[in-house]
């Protein structure tokens, strides 16, 4: 069955980026929109990943909307399940739920230029179905494509396989021989959960590392009751204690963005945490990173290292050669054989598959646009080509340091201040000027080369095919803030409203 309706905004995706969205122009009186989720329910990547041991990195106070702080959180580094609850929280409390369709996939959006319009096709439980829209909203997000390693004959592997984004809870893992390929932020919170699992019923475990990570403690805290009863019954605290959070995190900036000998302190931490962790000297100098500290995503944690020390703990570093049905081989032809395979090894980034579903001016696709340059956008929101296009957590919105709540909100006040725009000055589309894009792009890159993510002698999921970031933000988040405080219309071609066309 195919049916069609008219929305002013269609909104991808029900994670924090697009509930965001969706209540923000609630409250700005655009009630007329429709929030398409593939999943049954909201929160993204909180609800995807699952796996044991899933929690944020950075503190919950932080990574959580402004506008909903939340004086419950259990300790500073909420665990998923708590995450995943907030969301359902606030989106419950924010009376746009009606306006969710769930179980939807975004099949394809084509700019209809003669009508002014995005024509979006989606696809459900009850068949599929076109949406007309003004502005097409993508909240998909940036980790959320699931990437397998390609690896010789893992097809082939007959045990229970899955990705750490993927987890298949069905699975019996006591006394199994489990192995986890991948060594990054997912990796290094499954880990211990594994070797604790593991160790209490006899399994053993294999952790494939290719590159050795950077390891700073976690320091963790459970919120007393008293805690939490002054920090719920006193609002102006609990904002000055995010502020607080907020700042000791910008300090970072500076380390990863002009001098990384500033993070000397941090190091010290990380190799302290080896030395604590790790009492075998060869282990030690097998976790020791060969990079720059925060040339990839610094990671946190107090319990990693000591689960790689256990007895039924084996860190592999030998590159893998080949999987087989029931082990992996690695170079030096060592086999080892497994019952599970868990990999965590990341997410497409850098060539979002979105990009091959989005068409705009010409006919052109976001992937035909972005194939040879790579990902751009104008303030990482919007796309020249691509009419009334507005992304939230875009190509150079990334952080390697600090919560994206606070990138989203910002974004999402850009996108308000666009539409409010159009509204006031009788626009029917908006589109950035190309010398704007580009000239926002290369300021971007020329400070993109001095940073620890060029110079830092690592390859990350950061970079693309051509060596060139176009996942973080460069700067202080401040500054992104104030950059997109206000639309700015002049960086825009804009078509008024009386060259509307009606759609054929
Ligand atoms: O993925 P990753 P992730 N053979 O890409 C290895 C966010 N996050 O899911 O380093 C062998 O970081 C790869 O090796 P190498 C956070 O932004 C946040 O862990 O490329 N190994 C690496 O070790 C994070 O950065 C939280 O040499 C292979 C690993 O797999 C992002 O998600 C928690 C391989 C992939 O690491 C992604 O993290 C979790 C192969 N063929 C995640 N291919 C928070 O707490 C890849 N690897 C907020």
């Amino acid at each position: 069955m195919s049916t069609s309706t008219h929305v002013e905004h269609l909104i991808i995706g029900a994670g924090f980026a697009g509930l965001c969205a969706a209540i923000k122009l609630q409250e700005d009186g655009e009630t007329d929109f429709l929030v398409v989720e593939k999943a049954s329910d909201v929160g993204g990547t909180w609800r995807d990943n699952t796996y044991p041991g899933a929690a944020c990195d950075v503190p919950s106070q932080l990574y959580s909307y402004s506008f909903a702080t939340n004086p419950d959180w259990s300790s500073s580094y909420s665990p998923q399940p708590e995450i995943q609850a907030y969301i359902q929280r606030v989106a419950e409390r924010s009376g746009t739920l009606d306006r969710f369709v769930f179980d939807t996939r975004f099949e394809h959006g084509a700019w209809d230029d003669a009508a002014q319009q995005w024509r979006t096709r989606l696809v459900g439980p009850e068949g599929e179905r076109t949406v007309t829209s003004t502005t097409l909203v993508v909240g998909a997000g940036a980790l959320s494509e699931p990437k397998l390693p390609a690896i010789d004959g893992i097809e082939t592997f007959q045990g229970q396989l899955f990705h750490s984004a993927d987890w298949d809870h069905g699975v019996d893992l006591s006394g199994k021989r489990v192995a986890v390929i991948g060594t990054g932020a997912s990796a290094i919170q499954i880990v211990p959960e594994l070797q604790q699992a593991l160790e209490s019923t006899g399994g053993h475990l294999d952790v494939y590392q290719r590159t050795a990570p950077w390891v700073i403690p976690r320091n963790d805290r459970t919120y007393g009751a008293l805690e939490r009863r002054v920090l719920r019954r006193v609002p102006a605290l609990r904002k000055l204690y995010r502020t607080g959070i907020y700042w000791a995190h910008e300090g970072y900036v500076p380390a990863f963005t002009i001098e990384p000998r500033i993070a000397a302190p941090a190091k010290k931490a990380a190799a302290a945490n080896i030395a604590k962790g790790i009492k075998d000297p060869e282990l030690r100098a097998k976790v020791t990173p060969h990079f720059e500290f925060g040339c990839k995503r610094v990671l946190r944690s107090n319990t990693y290292y000591p689960a790689l020390a256990a007895d039924n703990t084996e860190l592999v570093t030998d590159p893998i050669a080949k999987v087989t049905g029931d082990a992996i081989v690695t170079a030096d032809g060592v086999e080892r054989r497994i019952d599970v395979l868990v990999v965590a090894t990341g997410f497409y980034t850098t060539e979002l598959p979105i990009a091959e579903q989005i068409t705009g001016l010409g006919g052109h696709t976001l992937a035909d646009t972005w194939r040879d340059s790579g990902m751009a956008a104008y303030k990482g929101t919007t796309v020249p080509g691509f009419p009334n296009l507005f992304f939230i957590v875009g190509p150079n919105t990334g952080q390697g340091h600090t919560s994206m709540v606070f990138i989203i909100e910002s974004q999402v006040a850009y996108l308000r201040d666009a539409i409010r725009t159009m509204r006031s000055r009788g626009y029917a589309a908006v589109e950035p000027r190309r010398d704007a894009t580009r000239t926002w792009n290369d300021d971007l890159q020329r400070r993109m080369k001095r940073t620890v993510w060029t110079t830092g002698g690592c390859q990350s999921w950061y970079l693309d095919e051509h060596g060139r970031n176009t996942t973080l933000w460069p700067k202080s988040t401040i500054t992104f803030r104030r950059q997109l405080a206000a639309f700015d219309p002049d960086a825009y071609e804009t078509t008024p409203s009386n060259r509307k066309a009606v759609s054929a």
